[in-house]
């Protein structure tokens, strides 16, 4: 597996490099508003420290993440009146990643209304 790489687009959003519509952090996480929704209320959790995704992980990371995703798919839920949540996580291009800082989409979902591609 190739090596974490500091200059990805999430390590640049923690340094404050780009902009981020920021919804929670705290001393380990942050979660903010993905740029290119799939659903109304589509964000993403990361780990503040470097990680390339979840096969690079340690479990300290990966504990404090899921909590986070927990925490923000019952309050995204609740915010945009959805009917559930999906959560999704990519591991290397192979396996449908795109940005390699290690992230979990939370996606609420209507019943009936598709995912946007
Ligand atoms: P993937 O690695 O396949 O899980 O997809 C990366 C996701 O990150 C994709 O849904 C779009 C989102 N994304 C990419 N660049 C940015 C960015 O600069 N800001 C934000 N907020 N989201 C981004």
């Amino acid at each position: 597996m190739a090596s974490y790489d500091p200059d990805n687009i999430f390590a640049k959003l923690l340094r404050g490099d780009i902009p981020s519509e920021k919804l929670y952090e705290d001393d380990e996480t942050l979660a903010f508003m993905d740029i290119m929704p799939r659903s109304d209320g589509h964000l993403l959790v990361i780990p503040k420290t470097p990680c390339r995704n979840a096969l690079d992980a340690t479990p300290e990371q990966l504990c404090a993440v899921i909590k986070t995703v927990q925490k923000l798919a019952l309050a995204a839920k609740q915010a945009f009146g959805a009917d559930g949540v999906t959560i999704q996580q990519f591991n290397e291009a192979a396996g449908g990643q795109e940005v390699f800082h290690l992230h979990f989409h939370v996606l609420p979902r209507v019943e009936g209304m598709p995912l946007r591609p």
